[in-house]
Order: C-alpha cells, then structure tokens, then sequence
C-alpha cells in the first residue's frame, strides 16, 4: 500500500533566548560561584569555572537562537531552570497541550476532522510523567483513535512516522496523526557552558495517511530505514528509581550529559553511510535528492553528512538548515528544517527526512512530492 506524509504541524513557545542572553546569564553565574569558591579555587581544591562566548557557540554549533517555555527562569542566576508550575489533574498538561497545537496545525493544512484520525502516536525525548500515556491524554483532547506513546530521543519523530506507515500498511488505520513536543529545556544544565547553548523547544505533528486519501501536493514515502547502535555518549539518568539512592537523586547526570566531541566523530560515518546504503538499495542517485532535511543538532554535522550523501558541499537549498533560530529540538529538528522548507519543491521532487542522535538511533524516510 502506498503511504504519504499529508500535512505538518510546528508550535514554538513565545519566549526565546539569544545567545548573548544566554552567555550573559551562564557568565555572571562563572564569576559569582568563582568568587565565592576564591579560596578554595586558590587551594587546588576545587576547579575555577570557565566563560561561555558567543563566538564558541556559533562556530561550534551553527546556534544563534532558541524558542524556550520559560526565559526568565532559565536565565535568572539564582535558578537557572525554567519555572514551569505544577497543574492540577482535572487540567490538561502542559505537554499535551503543546502536542495539540502542533496537531491541529497538521490538520488543519490537511483538511482533516480530529475525528477521522484512526490512530495517534505521541513520541518525544522526555516525558512529563510515566503515566497515563501522554498519548492518550491527546487522543482524549482530539481524535476518537488508539494511541500509543514512544520515546528514541532524537529520533522520536522519524521512528513513530514508520509506526505510522506500518500502521496503515497494516489497514488498522488509514490516517495516523504523529505528534512528537520536545520541551528540551526542561532537563537541560544551564549551569554547564558544553550543553547549556544547544537545545530549544518545539512540537511538531506529522499527519501520515493511505496515500489515495492524502490531499493534493502529499509527500508519497518511497521508502524508509531504522538503525540504533548503542552508545553512552549522550545520557541522562532522570527516572523513576533516583529516589532510591537520595546521595544522587540531583547530580549533574540526572540532566542531559554528552560527550560531543566522540558524538560528531562516530555518528556523521554511521549516518552517511546509513543513507548511502539505503539509496543503493532503493537505487536513488545522489542527482536524484532534491533536498536533504537532517535532523538539526550540528550545522558542521550536517554540512559533512550532506557533502558524503551528495558528493559535494550542500548549498542552503539543498540540505537547509534551522539550526540558528531553533537550536537542536532533538525529534523534531528534521521535521521543522521539512515544515519551513519543502513547500517550494515542485511534484516529483524527491526527498529524505533524516534523524540521527542519542542511543545513537537513526531514521531515514525517504519522500516523494505528489502532483
Ligand atoms: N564557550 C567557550 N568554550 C567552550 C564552550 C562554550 N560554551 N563549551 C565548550 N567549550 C570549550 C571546551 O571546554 C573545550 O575546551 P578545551 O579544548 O580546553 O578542552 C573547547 O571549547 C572545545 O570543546 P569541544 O571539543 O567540546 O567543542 P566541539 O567543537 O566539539 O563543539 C559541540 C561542541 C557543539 C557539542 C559539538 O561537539 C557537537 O555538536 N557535537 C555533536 C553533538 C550531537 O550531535 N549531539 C546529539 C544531540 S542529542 C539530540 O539531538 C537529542 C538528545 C535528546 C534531547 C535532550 C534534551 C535536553
């Protein structure tokens, strides 16, 4: 059964943090915790802190800007999180309301009814509570559909939208409504200058229905791949069982933790070489990709993974990215770089939507412009 990507959705938050903020906030923190640990740092008993610079950043990264749930608190030096108050139960959650912006975005551009969606797959990095399914609590707000909810950090996305297209290949639905909200901020270390700069919030929703009821212009799947290859090179510890061992229940690794350096190193290879063979197997030419929307965590990343794919350094056009006004929004990186940058591709364009990082894990979806 042929499946198509119908339509998309993206919801940013109103806040947003540039990196001069950014910088300006982590710095005076540096100069504050140096000066009350003076002596000790004078001892050799503890380590003096080291400025952040915007420069480091933009060169390293390819960042200029993030969207945020909450600036003020993530940037006050007294806190340094974002303040995200607690709801009662009979309220819907923040998390849930944010998938549904983005979902309703994505339905609306279809010209779909919430009540045509068979199925709703929530997938994300983090989750705001272990249950009831946050899944579910969408399904609830929106379509009358099965739900299920899935987590493979940064390629969240790419692997529910194979859900989705196993779902409708099955027949247990013809319309699959994937929503993956990354609220990164809410499990990221503004107090450490190697991470602080790289993630940003978002939600996006992903409609993928049988392809003889996708409306006009729908982005045909040609073919898709999943790859994951353990490593502990990004990690964050945050669960359930930290409350049985109160000595580490808030170090550091209960954030986000990574070694970027190895990160860069291992995973452009391992994703390249992923899409090359899946091209081979699909005999697509390197000519044949109009466009390359990688997952957005590196724009030097990108750039290297982009030049293998195609044989040669990726204009702006072909492999854009979104990297400097959204930061790395882990599941949903691809999927924006698609959102803000395929409806200017003409019918027969073809195309990949590709998410690579923590696991490592790594989803290829090969598309397919229809006229
Ligand atoms: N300002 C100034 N100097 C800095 C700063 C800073 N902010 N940060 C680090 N430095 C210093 C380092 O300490 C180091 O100093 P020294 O040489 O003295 O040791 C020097 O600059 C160089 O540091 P690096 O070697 O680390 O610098 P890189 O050029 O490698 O850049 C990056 C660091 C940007 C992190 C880069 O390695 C990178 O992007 N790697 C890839 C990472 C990646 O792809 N990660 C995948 C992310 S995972 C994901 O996308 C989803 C995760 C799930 C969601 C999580 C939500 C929170």
């Amino acid at each position: 059964m042929t499946v198509a990507i119908s339509a998309t959705g993206l919801w940013t938050p109103s806040d947003s943090i540039t990196n001069a903020e950014l910088v300006a906030s982590f710095n005076t923190y540096v100069e504050r915790f140096n000066a009350e640990h003076a002596a000790e740092i004078a001892a050799g008993t503890k380590m003096a802190l080291q400025p952040s610079s915007v420069e480091f950043i933009e060169k390293a990264s390819g960042i200029k800007h993030r969207f945020v749930m909450d600036k003020a608190g993530s940037l006050d030096v007294d806190r340094m999180m974002p303040r995200i108050p607690e709801r009662p139960n009979a309220e819907i959650s923040l998390m849930a309301e944010v998938a549904l912006n983005a979902a309703k975005q994505a339905l609306e551009r279809a010209g779909r009814d919430a009540r045509e969606i068979g199925a709703v797959i929530c997938s994300c990095s983090s989750l705001q509570r272990p249950y009831p399914a946050l899944a579910i609590e969408v399904q609830n707000a929106s379509a009358q559909a099965a739900s299920a909810t899935t987590n493979v950090a940064c390629s969240s996305a790419t692997f529910a939208i194979q859900n989705a297209i196993d779902i409708v290949n099955a027949g247990h639905a013809q319309s699959v409504l994937v929503v993956n909200r990354e609220l990164t901020t809410g499990h990221l270390n503004f107090r450490d200058r190697d991470s602080d700069f790289i993630f940003g919030d978002a939600a996006v929703a992903i409609l993928v229905e049988k392809a003889d009821i996708a409306p006009k212009g729908a982005w045909t799947i040609l073919g898709s791949k999943l790859k994951t290859v353990f490593s502990n090179n990004i990690r964050n510890n945050f669960g359930f069982l930290n409350r049985g061992d109160e000595a580490h229940r808030d170090d550091p690794d209960k954030l986000i933790t990574q070694q970027g350096r190895k990160v860069f190193k291992e995973v452009v290879p391992l994703v390249s070489e992923m899409i090359l063979e899946q091209m081979a197997a699909m005999n697509l030419k390197a000519s044949d990709m109009r466009r390359l929307w990688l997952h957005q965590a590196n724009s030097n990343m990108n750039r290297l993974i982009a030049e293998r794919v195609l044989g040669h350094e990726a204009s702006q056009d072909e492999a854009p990215t979104v990297l400097d006004v959204y930061g790395n929004t882990a599941g949903a990186g691809s999927i924006i770089a698609f959102h803000n940058h395929s409806d200017d591709l003409k019918a027969g364009d073809k195309g990949l939507i590709c998410s690579f990082g923590t696991g490592y894990s790594e989803g290829s979806i090969f598309v397919q412009k229809s006229a």
